[in-house]
């Protein structure tokens, strides 16, 4: 049986264990990469389009910048658009200076996974049954399928960057795991174009026929979104209902402007805000979606696997460059403050902009919910300290140091 040997073993290649491998390798600390699919499968998922400054700033500590800096975005602001009327969120203005860029995560992953490649540093694409052993203890390993045969991997710390549906975090037994959940009774419906995008800035839609999103990836790249029934399929939509359906909730001079064209791609994924407590459990860590999701309706996602990914390598800096191993004891606990700030933020949001029609939210009936979040909206873009509640969330709050 093939062994192997390194300090940290990460499972999962998304944007969260690439990250990291980078960050701990400018660190001196060793990493190997188990990931389930391939790096072409990887590359194929379209996701997160907005970054925070703290991820933005990452990128460029871990040596995978260059493409980021030319190709980003700098977006000074963003609209909210609710049955038709626009309100501008100046970004800078309501935050002293501060922005997101407009860069899609296929594009941070393909960086990172060129980043390593260069740096020849370990990765197993296509590894399977994956299984954790020993967390509790002093030497902790991973086991593996590769290429037909089962390999042993020796670590001091495990991450699980292995997003929701990874096997990280059922490594953790039951009785000391504490999940909260909540599933949205809706799905997005994105589709990808090369299509000149509507607006310079994204613009979020909240409509009578529900909830909309107008965003982009370059000059000549859109990705839009629609809120659908979780009984839709994407098979249900074809590219000229989406265009059609997508008119009907963008305030008309968007709708009028709109350019058209066939779909790249189009996926529908579910909305869920969810949390694993804790996120360390001996020597193992979660980082990213492997422990939290979030709707997409704030950007927050992925910026949170990177505020994740922050406090982890200070934590493993500490560890093994002033020799503290204790320090482990604060991840959870700092990662966690920051999580539900994100998940809290995102629920708002998505509460606020989504149609939930006839479908129950909670132990409010529909139509009131309805009033109170459309009530809440309402009061948040009418004056400029509501406008810098959600413009100061947007950006992202600071990353918390170590104590
Ligand atoms: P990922 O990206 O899911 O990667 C996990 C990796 O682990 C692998 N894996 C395994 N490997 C080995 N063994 C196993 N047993 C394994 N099981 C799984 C998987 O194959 C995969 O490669 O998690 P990670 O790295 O934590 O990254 C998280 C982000 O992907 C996610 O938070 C964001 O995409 C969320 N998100 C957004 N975040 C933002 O910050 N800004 C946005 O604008 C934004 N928009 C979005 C989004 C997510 C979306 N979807 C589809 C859920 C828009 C959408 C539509
Ligand atoms: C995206 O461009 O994919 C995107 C942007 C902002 C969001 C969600 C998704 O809030």
């Amino acid at each position: 049986m093939p062994t192997l040997n390194t300090q940290v073993a990460i499972i999962g290649a998304g944007p969260s264990g690439l990250l990291l491998g980078q960050l701990l390798t400018k660190q001196g600390i060793s990493n190997i990469i188990l990931e389930r699919v391939s790096g072409e499968y990887v590359l194929g998922r379209i996701r997160a389009g907005i970054l925070e400054q703290g991820l933005v700033d990452l990128m460029r500590e871990a040596g995978a910048s260059e493409r980021m800096d030319k190709e980003g975005e700098a977006h000074d602001g963003f609209e909210i658009a609710v049955n038709g009327k626009r309100t501008h969120i100046n970004l800078q203005e309501l935050t002293g200076g501060k922005t997101v860029m407009c860069y899609g995560q296929t594009e941070i992953t393909r960086d990172l996974m060129a980043a390593r490649e260069k740096a020849r540093l370990q990765t197993y694409y296509e590894a399977s049954d994956v299984e954790l052993q020993n967390v509790k203890s002093d030497s902790p390993s991973v086991s593996f399928q590769y290429q037909g045969e089962t390999y042993q991997l020796a670590c001091d710390y495990i991450v699980g960057c292995d997003g929701y549906h990874g096997v990280s975090r059922k490594t953790i037994p039951e009785h000391v795991r504490t999940e909260f959940e909540r599933v949205y009774p809706f799905g997005w419906l994105g589709l990808l174009s090369d299509t000149p995008p509507v607006a310079e800035e994204l613009i979020y839609c909240k409509s009578e026929r529900g909830f909309a999103l107008a965003s982009r990836r370059s000059t000549t790249r859109s990705r839009y979104y629609l809120q659908v029934p979780l009984t839709d399929s994407v098979e249900d939509w074809s590219d000229d209902a989406f265009w059609d359906e997508l008119k009907m909730r963008l305030p008309n001079e968007s709708a009028a402007k709109l350019v058209t064209g066939p779909s790249l791609e189009k996926s529908i994924a579910p909305l869920r805000s969810f949390v694993c407590e804790p996120m360390q459990y001996g020597k193992l860590f979660l980082v990213g979606d492997a422990a939290h999701i979030v709707p997409p309706t704030g950007a927050k996602g992925l910026n949170l696997a990177a505020s994740d990914v922050a406090t982890l390598t200070k934590i493993l800096t500490r560890v093994y460059c002033d020799n503290d191993p204790a320090c482990i004891e604060q991840y959870s606990a700092i990662a966690l403050r920051r999580v539900w700030h994100g998940e809290r933020f995102s629920w708002w949001l998505s509460s606020m902009l989504h149609n939930f029609g006839e479908t129950a939210v909670s132990e409010i009936d529909n139509k009131t919910f309805e009033r109170f979040m459309s009530s809440e909206l309402e009061y948040y873009l009418a004056n400029e300290e509501g406008l810098k509640v959600i413009a100061n969330q947007y950006v992202g709050l600071p990353y918390e140091e170590l104590y």
